[in-house]
């Protein structure tokens, strides 16, 4: 078992490829929906869905999807599994398996994410339908006072929970602590609290007996808040989370993948490239990506519900991997982008 785990995890961020997180729970998706006017459906998240999972090539940037309850259970139009869709294009599928955030009783303004009890029995069914590796996301807020000690400790123990019961499954858990961008805080305070998130999730790790092996961190980039009046460099940002994840991300862990978390796509990738292109000889783990918004947010633009759209939607979600395939690589550029835009 150990030794499939491990390979598994090696596989997801093999070569250059990433991660594309499909996982949005329907409030998430139904927000991205409404902005667009799209009618928030079940046909609806069926034809978006289909139309990221038949994307032609996307099997050439993209090695795992992370996919929702509804979708792992969806099929084309013409009746093919969305899980054979993807296997048959080279993607390993995976699943979200956590139940959502919710307010953390005695902690004002922070989150617990829920979704523990009966999980064992959830993973089951999960193998059976094809997922190879799931994801949990908790959620860390940065503010006066925050995060607490009480937040810190019950987040990193539900994913450290969550990961063990995963590895026992035969399922890669992805352990996502995210620090969020919301908020004026500077990079620094980003950095400090990333630090002690992912201290505090790999304490926990080790106390749960997770494979390190056998798991792949989605950790956030360490960042000034969207409502911060200075913004760092896009080298001080990949300066900064490098260092951020060498004191604190043991070795035996095979790849690090990151959320987007609200950044522009074009600064996502730019600052994972920065990040490969300086460090990538200096690291121990992958520095590959697991973005939503990041990959996605051009091609929903696009498709806004309309049949007639669904090529160019492709083609843009196609171009997104791409660039986040090169920044794998610490090879993207501007120009990249103007490429496309000619
Ligand atoms: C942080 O969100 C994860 C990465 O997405 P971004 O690259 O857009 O930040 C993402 O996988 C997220 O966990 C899913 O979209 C599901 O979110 P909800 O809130 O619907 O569970």
């Amino acid at each position: 078992m150990n030794a499939q785990l491990a390979s598994t995890a090696k596989a997801m961020v093999a070569g250059d490829k990433g991660l594309l997180a499909m996982d949005e729970s329907h409030p998430t998706c139904g927000k991205r929906f409404a902005k667009l006017g799209i009618s928030q459906t079940v046909e609806m998240r069926q034809a978006y869905r289909e139309m990221i999972v038949t994307t032609p090539g996307l099997g050439e940037c993209i090695s795992g999807a992370i996919l929702f309850d509804e979708t792992i259970r969806q099929q084309t139009q013409d009746g093919r599994p969305f899980i054979a869709v993807l296997k048959a294009a080279g993607i390993i599928p995976g699943i979200k398996v956590d139940a959502g955030a919710k307010e953390l009783a005695g902690h004002p303004g922070e989150k617990i994410t829920e979704g523990l009890d009966g999980l064992r029995e959830r993973l089951a069914e999960y193998v059976q339908l094809g997922a190879r590796f799931a994801k949990w996301r908790g959620v860390i807020t940065i503010g006066d006072g925050l995060p607490s000690r009480g937040c810190l400790q019950g987040n990193a123990h539900a994913l450290a929970r969550y990961a063990a019961l995963c590895q026992e499954a035969g399922l890669v858990p992805i352990v996502e602590p995210e620090v969020l961008m919301d908020g004026a805080h500077t990079m620094e305070q980003c950095r400090a609290v990333t630090e002690k998130t992912l201290r505090t999730v790999f304490d926990q790790l080790a106390a749960q007996r997770v494979l390190l092996e056998g798991m792949i961190l989605k950790p956030n980039m360490v960042l000034a808040g969207l409502a911060c009046p200075e913004q760092e460099s896009v080298d001080e940002v990949a300066a900064a989370t490098v260092a951020t994840l060498m004191r604190t991300v043991p070795a035996a862990v095979p790849g690090v993948a990151f959320l987007s978390g609200g950044q522009s796509s074009e600064l996502a990738s730019a600052r994972l490239s920065a990040m490969n292109a300086h460090f990538k000889q200096r690291v121990p783990w992958a520095l590959a990506f697991s973005f939503a918004r990041a990959i996605q947010q051009p091609a929903l633009e696009i498709w806004r519900g309309d049949a007639a759209n669904v090529p160019a939607a492709q083609q843009a979600l196609l171009h997104r991997a791409q660039c986040n395939r090169a920044a794998r690589r610490g090879e993207y550029s501007d120009e990249m982008e103007e490429e496309t835009n000619r």
